[in-house]
């Protein structure tokens, strides 16, 4: 190989870390039941990004290409029959705590259709990535997630891959890091702390998302692979045979705000849970937790990271 290749082939894969492929044990037997059973995966040797894409990089995006957000578009009045012109404007959801404890199987308490907001203004108009160039990009759809992936010359993990880096060469441990959700007292992730979803207490000092990097990475040299923001993955949902369909909608989850709002049959596997998963509710900062979501769907708390082919 020629130093000019070399060159290149280092800056191609700048910012990743080679994960090494093998047999791993997939799923839990342990939370949801579509994370049920536990079967073996094989997934190949895979440069994986050390971290969710940040604001600044999908700036750098949108500069090059002049790409515009799916939340910056108006909704199609095609894919949601019957829907009040008045809501057929650009906007995303937006996570709102609520003042006080609410019921948790009703997720339109806590979420809220914000006009305006997109990845610009994660909180909605008024709101800006002052201060915020190194956290995840939020308020992506699955389109824009898979456009700066082909921009950058990587593409999205299946779920396989996802979840074998995120194990970081943990056997079927709970959490990336192992059994113990807080080790010698130490905070792990960018999970929720206090009663979901109005007590927040943010012990670490992220009221949402937080910089990337900022917790300690998993056996695999990656940050931020479960909390802070859930990730896109290529892979569909339901997406293996023992999922009976729609198994996420039967139970409380902080974390599928769209999945019947918006074309129902288009859904790709989300991963990594968020900011917003509370150990008391939905435990969702785990590996092998995983939930369905609308692909033209974007949301405070979703965002993505890109592979290279080894
Ligand atoms: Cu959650």
């Amino acid at each position: 190989m020629t130093n000019t290749t070399t060159g290149a082939v280092r800056a191609a894969r700048h910012g990743a870390a080679l994960v090494p492929g093998g047999t791993f044990r997939m799923g839990s037997a342990h939370f949801y039941p579509e994370e049920a059973p536990v079967r073996t995966a094989v997934v190949a040797d895979l440069w994986v990004d050390e971290h969710p894409v940040t604001n600044a990089a999908f700036r750098r995006f949108v500069k090059a290409t002049g790409h515009i957000t799916v939340a910056e578009q108006p909704p199609d009045p095609a894919a949601v029959p019957g829907a009040d012109p008045g809501l057929l404007v650009p906007g995303s959801l937006v996570f709102v705590p609520t003042a006080g404890p609410v019921p948790l199987n009703d997720w339109t308490l806590w979420w809220r259709w914000v006009p305006g907001a997109d990845w610009r203004h994660p909180e909605g108009p008024g709101s800006t990535l002052h201060g915020r160039d190194l956290h995840p990009v939020v308020h992506v759809a699955h389109a824009d997630a898979v456009a700066y992936a082909s921009w950058a010359g990587r593409r999205l993990p299946t779920e396989p891959e996802w979840e074998h880096a995120a194990r970081g060469g943990l056997d079927q441990a709970t959490y990336v890091w192992g059994e113990d959700p807080a080790p010698r007292g130490r905070i792990m992730a960018n999970h929720w702390y206090g009663r979901f979803p109005w007590e927040n207490l943010h012990p670490h000092g992220f009221e949402r998302t937080s910089p990337v990097k900022r917790f300690p990475a998993n056996g695999y040299g990656l940050y931020d692979v479960t909390g802070n923001v859930w990730e896109w993955t290529a892979t569909a949902w339901p997406s293996f045979p023992d999922d009976a369909g729609d198994t996420a909608s039967h139970h409380p989850s902080c974390c599928a705000p769209a999945a019947e709002q918006l074309d129902e049959d288009a859904r790709r596997v989300i991963k990594g849970g968020s900011h917003l998963c509370a150990p008391s509710y939905c435990l969702r900062y785990r590996p092998a937790a995983r939930q369905g979501q609308a692909v033209h769907s974007s949301t405070s708390h979703l965002g993505f990271r890109c592979v290279i082919d080894a």
